[in-house]
């Protein structure tokens, strides 16, 4: 079947057992090529039939569909003609992991943070009513995303508005880990409510064809099934505020998901159409551990083992030091936006349970519901990948450093995070956490210097901003590790040519490219910056003073980090005749590849930063 199929329009030829035989195909070659380069797995494997369904019933060349997260987005991009480019899934150059309106006309709008395809799909179709236009308008989010307060606050816009589109809810029980909050238990109610909603689908399927009548009776049967559904089911949360709501239905039954699609067609208000389906469904290892298979690396599809065997990462020595430190400080607390396992709080969650909050993804929740407990006397740490942290800026602006709020702001994934792409990559922290008055901000060399920075913090009793990268330290060992101070750098190598300023995992590099250029005769003095804020300006000074030339080195963006740090404090000495170079991110939005690959790319490796400075930087050396 995959074989015949590259466009919508080769699918809709087929019959359902030929769809069917086609969901197994596709399962089986995301398998293949999620195996070899990594990505997202059960959410993929959970939506073959949903997808299926979707490009049968609706055409999108005209209509519209938003992706929420967009992680799911494998059989769309498979049966919108690139099932042959999704070998390159995630690669330099090759397609996405997300949707993306400049690879493929069928992709309406990119997405890759969750909790935004409702507020789109809105705006979408208040464009098509401007425009008096007549297009179908969805947006397909998950449970998960649904807990996100962007999603909820567009639900509460469209069911108002009686805007026509539909909202497809893709519930499969768990967000990464299993999904939590109240409206996942309104949610496990509806679930059960199957049996009733199915025929109920099919009656009004059979009335609707009745020519010139069956539209309206669909409306006054729409009229019934409130006032009936009401006895039944408690509290109809959608119905309520605004929503015509179908289902619960069978999200791995083609025909039953074509027969609901087809009607909500016909529907001229918000529909939400709840689809049950399996995270993983298909590959057993994934279905028992949907979690571990949301997200992958490459894997044995046979026993579904890691091909690379995973080291110690930043976010493990953080997790582990955190339980450490909470043992002797009951005070700590630690909150996730739905990231348990990804920011290395699984063991934490395990030891203080009662000090563990899973709050959902929902990091403008997290950090305001931290300034609450940082305000009662409470110390809570907050772990959350940099490029999601951006959610939640005004409330580390307006909740926490307005106040002073001893909040300890754990700032993962910073840097480049390479095959997730530019929606993930954390290259942009250091400059709007920079901007926030009364905001400490720190980044750790290696894993011992986040050990240390983590105790340093959870004494400081101000606002404070760790960032530390995706994976393993350098390699390059650390002999010297001085005590963290307040906004003190730390020299790790006195040299009188060259000032090299680095900081978090650009240290390594720094060291590295000092013993470089000293076999050119370079002798550089390497400085350990520390804290980007505040800056130890004396520190910085007195070694640029003696050398006249300086380089900064960090994993992000150009503007406002540390190199715009260092230019500031040139110009703010008067010391005009210093030579200086930054290397950072351009200023751009970062593409996806290997994190080796995007600092090549940039000319952040070593080698180009070394070549460069022979050649630039110290050419007049007199
Ligand atoms: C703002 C934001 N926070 C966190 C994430 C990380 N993340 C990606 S997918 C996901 C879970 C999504 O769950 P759900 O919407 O139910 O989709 P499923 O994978 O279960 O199909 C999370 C937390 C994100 N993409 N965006």
């Amino acid at each position: 079947m995959l074989e015949k199929i590259n466009f919508p329009d080769d699918l809709k030829k087929l019959n359902i057992l030929e769809k069917q035989k086609l969901a197994e195909e596709i399962r089986k070659y995301i398998l293949e090529v999620v195996s070899e380069n990594g990505g997202h797995l059960a959410s993929n494997l959970g939506v073959v039939e949903l997808t299926i369904a979707l490009h049968s019933v609706f055409n999108f060349k005209t209509d519209k569909i938003v992706w929420d997260v967009g992680h799911q987005t494998y059989v769309h991009k498979i049966l919108t003609g690139r099932k042959e480019k999704l070998k390159t899934l995630r690669k330099l150059n090759g397609i996405a992991g997300f949707p993306k309106t400049n690879e493929s006309e069928y992709d309406f709008f990119n997405t890759g943070h969750s909790s935004t395809s409702i507020s789109a799909a809105l705006g979408m179709a208040r464009a098509r009513d401007l425009k008096n236009e007549n297009y179908s308008v969805l947006a397909v989010i998950g449970d998960g995303a649904l807990t996100g307060g962007m999603a909820l606050e567009a639900l509460n816009d469209v069911g108002y508005s009686k805007t026509k589109m539909t909202i497809i809810l893709n519930d499969n029980e768990m967000s990464i880990s299993p999904n939590i909050g109240g409206l996942n238990m309104l949610l496990s109610k509806l679930r059960t409510k199957k049996m009733y909603t199915r025929s109920n689908i099919i009656m009004k399927k059979r009335i609707s064809k009745i020519p010139a009548i069956g539209k309206p009776i669909v409306k006054i049967v729409q009229v019934l099934k409130r006032s009936i559904k009401q006895l039944i089911i408690p509290k109809m949360f959608f119905e309520d505020i605004g929503f015509t709501y179908l289902g619960p239905v069978d999200g791995h039954n083609i025909e039953e998901l074509q027969s609901i699609l087809t009607l909500s067609k016909q529907i001229d208000n918000p529909v939400l159409i709840h689809v049950l389906t399996k995270k993983g469904k298909g590959y057993e290892i994934a279905e028992k551990n949907p979690d571990k298979f949301h997200a992958t690396g490459p894997f044995d599809i046979e026993t579904g083992k890691s091909k690379k065997e995973k080291g110690k990462d930043y976010s493990k020595v953080f997790g582990d030091k955190l339980v450490e430190l909470a043992k002797q400080n009951e005070k700590i607390v630690a909150i996730t936006a739905s990231m348990k396992d990804g920011t290395g709080l699984t063991e934490f969650s395990k030891e203080f349970p009662s000090r563990f909050f899973d709050i959902g993804i929902a990091e403008q929740h997290a950090l305001g519901m931290a300034a609450g407990m940082a305000i009662d006397g409470m110390i809570p740490v907050v772990p959350i990948y940099s490029s999601f942290y951006q959610r939640a800026y005004d409330q580390v602006i307006h909740d926490i450093a307005l106040q002073n709020l001893h909040v300890i702001m754990c700032v993962d994934r910073a840097g480049i995070v390479g095959a997730d792409g530019e929606t993930h990559q954390g290259t942009l922290d250091m400059a709007f956490f920079r901007l926030i008055p009364n905001v400490i901000i720190l980044a750790p060399k290696d894993f011992q210097e986040l050990e240390e920075m983590l105790e340093f913090a959870v004494n400081l009793k101000k606002p404070v901003v760790i960032r530390y990268p995706r994976g393993g330290e350098d390699k390059e060992k650390f002999e010297k590790h001085e005590k963290i101070q307040e906004g003190k750098a730390e020299i790790l190598k006195t040299g009188k040519d060259l000032t090299i300023l680095a900081i978090g995992k650009m240290v390594a590099r720094g060291m590295k490219i000092a013993e470089k250029i000293k076999e050119n005769g370079i002798d550089a003095e390497v400085i350990n910056v520390r804290f980007l804020k505040p800056l130890d300006v004396e520190t910085i000074k007195q070694s640029i003073e003696k050398t006249k030339k300086v380089i900064t080195i960090e994993d992000g963006t150009i503007i406002n980090g540390l190199g715009t740090a260092i230019k500031e404090l040139l110009i703010d000495n008067h010391m005009e005749d210093v030579k200086i170079k930054a290397y950072a991110y351009p200023d751009k939005f970062i593409q996806h590849g290997s994190v080796e690959e995007l600092e090549k790319m940039y000319h952040l490796d070593e080698d180009d930063i070394v070549k460069d400075i022979q050649n630039h930087l110290l050419l007049n050396k007199e």
